[in-house]
């Protein structure tokens, strides 16, 4: 009998021990390199036996939060909650960041606290950071089927060589992406062509996006939109009555505007790179054929 009760003291001991073996590791994750005043931290309890109720965050016993102070748990909407995203601010602004959860079900038989999980976050000047600081257009009115350039001006603002994907957009649609490496304070100008064939007339915003290198926060600056519109219209249609204004339709007017700029290129004091409707560098016969061809067309 004696012997029963030993045993059975013996199996629920192994089974604490067992339980103790499995417990899942809370995670946690947010940038490890930031050089924002806030960090946003994602706590995974992975299971939610493990989210003790009434953990609170800035208790010792429960999340340790050095070098800065939670602004509470914004994703908790039950005590169950297995998955917080906790919003610290760094003391000063700078400092670094160090998360250390603590949980009661991570208790050993001795009831010390383990330690579970624990991650730092550092504050540094020059984290990782692209932007795009310029997208130009050359031309404000293309001919539907021709094309314009969009140079897209994209930077690395931190301390790391980075490569980047940067894409052009015109509205919501992609019109290219192209890979680009970038050492620490170094820009380039990449230029992508839209081909407008397909698209349907009209006014289209034109913008670029890079995508975010790892670690990086200020993704703010990762889009630019331009602030002109872009209008695909009837090829040729590059004036009307008020000249070097398209009103929609190809006729006499746009012809007499070509032949005005007839051989000029972009030296010359009136360039006009909306009459350059096949997009080559000049105005000249090959432009006046095209509004020849789309004559008395209308949008
Ligand atoms: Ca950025
Ligand atoms: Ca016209
Ligand atoms: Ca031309």
């Amino acid at each position: 009998m004696l012997a029963l009760l030993l045993m059975g003291l013996l199996i629920s001991a192994l089974d604490v021990k067992e339980v103790l073996a499995q417990s899942p590791v809370p995670v946690i994750s947010g940038p490890a390199l930031s050089n924002q005043a806030t960090i946003d931290v994602t706590i995974d309890f992975d299971d939610s036996s493990r989210a003790i109720l009434a953990s609170e965050i800035g208790n010792p016993a429960k999340v340790e939060i050095v070098g800065g102070t939670a602004g509470g748990k914004v994703s908790q909407n039950s005590p169950q909650d297995t998955v917080w995203l906790v919003t610290i601010t760094r003391s000063g602004g700078n400092s670094d960041v160090n998360v250390t959860v603590h949980s009661g079900w991570y208790q050993d038989e001795a009831e010390n606290w383990n330690l579970d999980a624990s991650k730092v976050f550092i504050y540094d000047d020059f984290a990782p950071d692209i932007g795009i600081t310029n997208l130009d257009i050359s031309k404000t009115v293309v001919g539907l089927g021709y094309s314009l350039n969009i140079n897209v001006t994209i930077a690395n603002q931190g301390d790391y060589t980075e490569t980047s994907n940067a894409t052009a957009y015109a509205n919501t649609t992609i019109i290219a992406s192209q890979n680009v490496t970038l050492t620490a304070g170094n820009s380039t100008t990449v230029t992508f062509t839209w081909n407008t064939t397909g698209f349907a007339y009209g006014n289209y915003t034109l913008s670029a996006y890079a995508l975010p290198v790892p670690g990086e926060t200020d993704t703010t600056d990762n889009n630019y939109t331009s602030s002109i519109p872009v209008h695909v219209g009837v090829p040729g249609d590059v004036s009307s009555p008020t000249i070097g204004v398209y009103d929609g339709t190809t006729n006499m007017r746009d012809i007499q505007y070509l032949i005005l700029l007839f051989n000029t290129n972009p030296s010359s004091p009136n360039w006009k790179p909306n009459a350059d409707i096949n997009n080559d560098g000049t105005v000249n016969m090959r432009d006046i054929q095209i509004a020849i061809l789309n004559f008395n067309k209308h949008e």
